[in-house]
């Protein structure tokens, strides 16, 4: 019987996931109902691996791991709200963790039983009903899943960094755990409609085999091309091998490569729920925004559900503070291109809109020059506008002086209703894309 040729993985069109920007990644699981805290075992003032690593990090017994999935009963749990609120932050996809480290899902497998559907008393699919919500809504929908899997039998021991697994089983093979996982990537992909897979390594270990790397041991190239026979437009990050954009973690790069990228953060210090999680201030995701646009990455910031499913007040209240700033900025960063200049102005961060003709000054604090000078730049704007707040738009007396662009940043820039520390944005309008002979901004 010939084999039938599997197609080779196609590259899809990105573009609508580059202009989306601005993603909510959502962790919530089995691991939520803890808090960060087993037995008075916790790790304050951190965080650090008491969150969706406490099944490992507080050595809970995996009977007793299993036992609480008896009482998870999140009824606080509302997909529309979290999208409409995904949504009004200008977060316009969302990746939630369908399967973290633990192999607890929170959708319905038909290939385990360890599921929020089958082992709990929440007979609802959390992931269908963000699924809906995300359709609903137009917010493209991702999942989340976790390489390692420490609760099913036929993943080897040896595949965590840290050999753990709750029932290690000697049968156990590489071969047979693919298949497992190739079974529940087609659910998340066919019944589920993920347009966006985000594969996670945190335990994972591919045994290091002399010249053998992860996308070889797992076969990432046969994987993803059986999956983009389901969905040909299909996106798959870094972190199972090849994938179409990297995922640097808590940080943002200083010099992106030439490929597509997205920093994932946590809107605390904690990826899972925990009971003493410390909030950032807003503007620092705002200005992370600004940096990322300006850079040409995405910006994937996680919010962590309670037990109860619903969304901590100071994760709410921090988003809508970011979809203020968005309300009138986000002409700045959705959709936007990178910087036309090389390097990063002292002032702020430099973003375009899709054709070039119009620039956006992302100013996070004023110049000791009090000038932003665009290099290579004799084109005046047609008009100039504070996203902010139009009304007090000031005047930036734009002029050109040895073939650049000076513009005057006032000490004072209003922010509208929004703290100063917000990056108050222009917007240089022209009548086409201006000649501009790249050089070194300040
Ligand atoms: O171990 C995980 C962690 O819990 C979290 O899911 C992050 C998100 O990118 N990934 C791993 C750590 O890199």
């Amino acid at each position: 019987m010939p084999t039938i040729p599997r197609p080779e993985p196609t590259t899809p069109d990105a573009n609508w996931w580059r202009d989306d920007r601005f993603g909510m990644f959502i962790h919530w699981g089995l691991y939520s109902a803890f808090e960060g805290e087993w037995e008075g075992r916790n790790n304050k003032p951190s965080s650090w691996g008491f969150d969706c690593w406490i099944q490992l990090f507080a050595d809970i017994p995996a009977a007793d791991y299993r036992n609480a999935a008896r009482s998870f009963t999140p009824d606080g749990f509302n997909a529309e709200e979290i999208v409409l609120l995904a949504k009004a932050a200008g977060q316009r996809y969302l990746i939630v963790t369908a399967k973290h480290h633990d192999g607890f899902c929170m959708f319905d497998s038909d290939f385990t039983d360890f599921t929020i559907t089958k082992a709990t008393p929440f007979d609802r699919d959390p992931v269908a009903e963000l699924r809906d919500a995300c359709e609903r809504h137009s917010i493209d929908f991702g999942v989340y899943y976790s390489l390692p899997d420490w609760h099913e039998k036929t993943m080897p021991q040896e595949m965590s960094t840290y050999r753990y697994h709750s029932q290690p089983d000697s049968s156990a093979s590489v071969e047979k755990y693919r298949e497992f996982m190739i079974g529940q990537l087609k659910e998340l992909v066919g019944k589920y409609r993920a347009k966006i897979l985000w594969f996670d390594d945190g335990d994972f270990d591919v045994f290091k085999p002399e010249g053998r790397d992860r996308s070889d041991v797992l076969g990432t190239t046969d994987l993803i091309a059986q999956l983009r026979e389901i969905n040909p437009q299909l996106l798959v990050n870094n972190r199972a091998g090849l994938g179409d954009f990297s995922t640097p973690e808590q940080h943002i790069p200083d010099q992106p490569g030439d490929r597509l990228f997205e920093a994932c953060m946590t809107i605390g210090k904690a990826w899972g729920y925990i009971s003493y999680d410390e909030p950032k201030p807003a503007h620092v995701f705002t200005r992370n925004l600004s940096d990322l646009s300006h850079k040409g990455g995405n910006y994937l910031l996680n919010i962590s559900p309670k037990p109860t499913g619903e969304v901590a007040d100071w994760q709410r209240e921090t988003l809508e503070e970011i979809g203020a700033w968005m309300d009138t900025c986000a002409p700045a960063i959705h959709a936007s291109k990178p910087s036309p200049w090389p390097g990063i102005p002292e002032w702020g961060r430099i973003t375009t809109n899709s054709d070039g003709s119009t620039i956006y000054l992302h100013v996070f604090e004023q110049p000791a020059i009090g000038f932003a000078i665009l290099p290579g730049m004799t084109t005046i704007p047609a008009r100039i506008t504070l996203l902010n707040d139009p009304d007090n738009t000031p005047d930036m007396f734009p002029r050109t002086l040895k073939g650049d662009l000076w513009l005057h940043l006032p000490e004072q820039i209003s922010r509208g209703s929004l703290a100063p520390e917000h990056p108050a944005v222009f917007a240089l309008e022209f009548e086409q894309a201006p000649a501009i002979t790249v050089q070194q901004t300040s």
